[in-house]
């Protein structure tokens, strides 16, 4: 059976079709403006973030600029003050040499000593033989106070020289205090194997020897000489025995 629709009845549907193409419409418009929106948000949120980010760096360069400015004024003012110092070192050693001169060619004009009194002039050195005893530490800082150092042997000639002078022991600057067996001088310098003259007797018994009878610590100061008497080579000895010592100093020239 057909069915006949009223003009009143095709204008409701037709309506009502209407209607739903509209909310279709709109439901779709609000969800493309809502995507939007949400992008929009994340774009704003990433915008904001490379922001803080850019921000930062700025400032990163900034403080790195400051230091990199500050480091390189420090480092030209050092480099200044070097090139000052090293200048006034020039100064004073060329004074210190025309001075020098100067004493040497009035010590020669008038015959005046390259020595201080009591101190003997040899190979561009001067020796002080004490007549007083003194243990080695002792004898060690008076030639300090002297202007010299306890002597140090680097020669045969020199060698030769101190046991022409010497009849009885004497103390030189050597030691082992620190490590036993590793001699030093009181510079600091160790013992050069190639000139040392410790004594080495026919019957084996040899220096050092680091005795230690009654005094368990051993021998760690070196002597010019022997108690007994021998007094060409070195002995190893008590630090705190009493003997007389030899200052050694640069000459005048
Ligand atoms: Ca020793
Ligand atoms: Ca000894």
């Amino acid at each position: 059976m057909d069915v006949v629709y009223g003009n009143s009845d095709y204008i409701r549907s037709a309506t009502s079709s209407s209607d739903k193409c509209s909310r279709y419409k709109d439901q779709k418009t609000f969800k493309k403006e809502a995507a939007l929106h949400k992008w929009a948000k994340v774009l704003l949120i990433v915008l904001s973030v490379c922001l803080v980010f850019a921000l930062g760096s700025v400032c990163t360069l900034a403080v790195l600029l400051t230091h990199a400015t500050h480091f390189n004024v420090s480092v030209s003012d050092q480099g200044h003050n070097a090139t000052d110092y090293k200048e006034q070192f020039d100064v004073l050693h060329n004074q210190h040499e025309e001075t020098l001169r100067k004493l040497n060619r009035l010590n020669h004009s008038t015959g005046c000593a390259l020595c201080s009194v009591h101190w003997i002039h040899f190979g561009g050195k001067c020796y002080f033989f004490s007549t007083v005893k003194m243990n080695w530490t002792q004898s060690r800082d008076h030639c300090v106070t002297l202007g010299g150092h306890l002597v140090i042997i680097n020669s045969q000639a020199e060698q030769d020289f101190l046991t022409s002078k010497v009849k009885v022991t004497h103390w030189i600057g050597l030691n082992d205090l620190d490590t036993e067996g590793h001699w030093f001088w009181v510079n600091n310098q160790p013992l050069n194997d190639s000139v040392e003259f410790w004594i080495k007797r026919e019957n084996g018994v040899r220096e050092p020897d680091n005795w230690t009878k009654g005094h368990p610590a051993g021998e760690d100061c070196a002597s010019l000489g022997h108690p007994a008497g021998e007094t060409d080579f070195w002995t190893d000895a008590f630090c705190f025995q009493e003997k007389r010592f030899v200052c050694e100093a640069a000459a005048a020239v």
